[in-house]
């Protein structure tokens, strides 16, 4: 396991999640994807069997990076008007997904729920004891967010893959921000954005009906 030294700490993914909002509260669609890349680099370095839940997200990052780099990339530059023009021109894929690529809309969906997932994580590695286990603190994140929306196959391949996060101080350490403490101070500072990210979508889909794309 690398130790991170390479810049690949969950401060600047947090940091980056804080330069998601426009004046008008509005996510900008670049910092959010730039978020959820630093989210994998970290993730690569918790090993290899982390790279069964990090692949899905790599996937879904692609996806959004060509919707940014097409010919529609200003109808993506923030959820918002990503919503809008998808709606509009009847893109959004409430059908099962089929041939055509998944529309904007349903892979932000996929995102934004383990948006969900890492904010409970983050927060009980914030508040829980010095001898917790970060694999039950991350299993119970799981089972009470993201779990929800998966098939049993890919319940059981996640939770095995939880075993192998260290104790929690280590898996503190290798935030790469310090002592233990420092980084449960880094996480008060930048957990309120990832919630604020959080809400934001959640009231942007719940308006628009778009919390349940299959
Ligand atoms: C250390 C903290 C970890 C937080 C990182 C969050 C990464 C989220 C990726 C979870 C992926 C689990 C395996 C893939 C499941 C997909 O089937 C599922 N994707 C998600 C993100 O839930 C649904 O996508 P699909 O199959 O409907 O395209």
């Amino acid at each position: 396991m690398a130790n991170g030294e390479d810049g690949c700490c969950l401060k600047d993914v947090l940091v980056t999640f804080q330069s998601c909002l426009n004046d008008q509260q509005e996510i900008l669609m670049d910092p959010y994807v730039a978020g959820w890349k630093g989210l994998v680099r970290f993730l690569n370095i918790l090993g290899t069997i982390f790279s069964f839940v990090s692949k899905d997200a790599v996937a879904k990052i692609q996806i959004m990076e060509n919707y940014r780099s097409s010919d529609q990339k200003d109808q993506y530059s923030t959820l918002h008007s990503m919503v809008k023009y998808e709606l509009a021109s009847n893109l959004v894929d409430l059908k099962k997904p089929g041939d055509q690529p998944p529309s904007g809309c349903r892979t932000i969906l996929r995102l934004h729920r383990a948006l969900r997932w890492l904010q409970l994580f983050l927060e009980g590695l914030r508040t829980s004891s010095e001898d917790s286990s970060a694999s039950a603190l991350c299993t119970e994140a799981y089972n009470a967010s993201l779990a929800k929306y998966h098939p049993w196959i890919i319940r059981k391949t996640a939770l095995l893959s939880f075993y192998v996060l260290p104790a929690r101080n280590t898996f503190l350490e290798l935030m790469n921000v310090g002592t233990p403490a420092d980084a449960v101070a880094m996480l008060e500072e930048a957990l309120p954005s990832i919630v604020k990210v959080y809400d934001i979508t959640e009231a942007l889909y719940a308006q628009h009906n778009l919390l349940d794309i299959p």
